[in-house]
């Protein structure tokens, strides 16, 4: 049997069994809290600074002030993986509003709860990576700009729970969210990107998706090929009629889709172009990152 976690909360560290939060956090409460998911590959975490700026900012939206600085918060990840001997795997930071009364008022919330969790993820079979994921079209919109914006990567995921139990009632994997517009948002879990002629696309993030640090990745790692990216609106008829399509997400990385609402992908496999970015993707996570043992640091030092 493996070793149960060690699970960081507020500063120490807890045996799995005994790492718990009040009932009467409004985390649970009210979904009152942000959070990130963070991979770690070779030793190395991906993207930290990345995620600790977009932790911080989806706080900042929603009037929650973190109680420890961004090092901090970077050095209490990397010391959570340390923790639990980890070099490959999958880190889950929650902060909530914390421990309050019943009632809405964030203010009644003494102190919020800082939650480090590193573990092991795995989304989809590596068959899925071979051959495609199936994917529908959900009647669950993204929630608007009007309501909570959706870059705040918030605890409250009802919108996309619901999708996804509409994705596994299909039959399929995952879901495309559109938004209140009815132009193609995102996945569940994922950003989505579509090839055509050669040429790539992906909807902006003034259409109401998540400002994915796998896209982000992705994007660059497209223009460094020579590729044409846009980011413009993008409808069902584009994903449709295209030659190749992806989806992105530190949780799937970079995964193809084989069929849409019924209708088969290109030749119905993963096509030239996902094959590549899925390979530099896997190379850069890889190779690059926040060093957690002091054998990558020196490592990355001498480099
Ligand atoms: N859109 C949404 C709505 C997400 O939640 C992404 C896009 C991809 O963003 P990143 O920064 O990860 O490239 C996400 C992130 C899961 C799971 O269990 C999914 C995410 C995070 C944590 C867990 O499927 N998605």
């Amino acid at each position: 049997m493996s070793q149960p976690l060690k699970i960081h909360i507020d500063g120490h560290l807890h045996d799995e069994a005994e790492a718990k939060i009040s009932v009467f956090d409004h985390g649970l409460l009210y979904g009152d809290g942000v959070f990130e998911g963070i991979r770690f590959y070779c030793g190395r975490v991906f993207r930290l600074d990345e995620h600790i700026d977009r932790l911080y900012d989806s706080a900042k939206a929603i009037h929650l002030k973190i109680p420890i600085s961004r090092h901090e918060m970077s050095r209490a990840v990397v010391d959570t993986i340390r923790a639990n001997d980890l070099r490959d795997g999958y880190v889950r930071l929650v902060v909530t509003r914390g421990t309050g009364t019943l009632g809405l008022s964030p203010y009644r919330c003494e102190r919020p709860s800082i939650i480090v969790i590193a573990s092991t993820i795995s989304l989809y079979p590596e068959e899925k990576y071979e051959h495609g994921l199936t994917v529908v079209t959900c009647s669950t919109r993204r929630p608007t700009h009007a309501s909570l914006s959706p870059s705040v990567k918030s605890l409250n995921y009802l919108s996309n729970v619901m999708a996804k139990i509409e994705a596994i009632a299909a039959g399929a994997e995952e879901g495309v969210m559109l938004n209140e517009a009815g132009h193609v948002a995102e996945c569940t879990g994922d950003n989505i990107f579509v090839a055509k002629d050669g040429k790539l696309a992906t909807p902006p993030v003034s259409a109401g998706i998540l400002d994915g640090i796998t896209r982000k990745a992705v994007i660059e790692l497209a223009r460094a090929r020579g590729y044409e990216l846009r980011e413009v609106e993008l409808t069902r008829y584009e994903i449709y009629t295209a030659d190749e399509v992806f989806l992105t997400g530190t949780a799937a990385e970079v995964v193809p889709v084989a069929k849409y609402d019924e209708r088969v992908i290109g030749d119905g496999t993963p096509g030239p172009i996902t094959r590549e970015l899925m390979a530099d993707f896997r190379n850069l996570a890889q190779t690059t990152g926040t060093p957690i043992y002091e054998t990558e640091a020196a490592a990355a030092a001498a480099s």
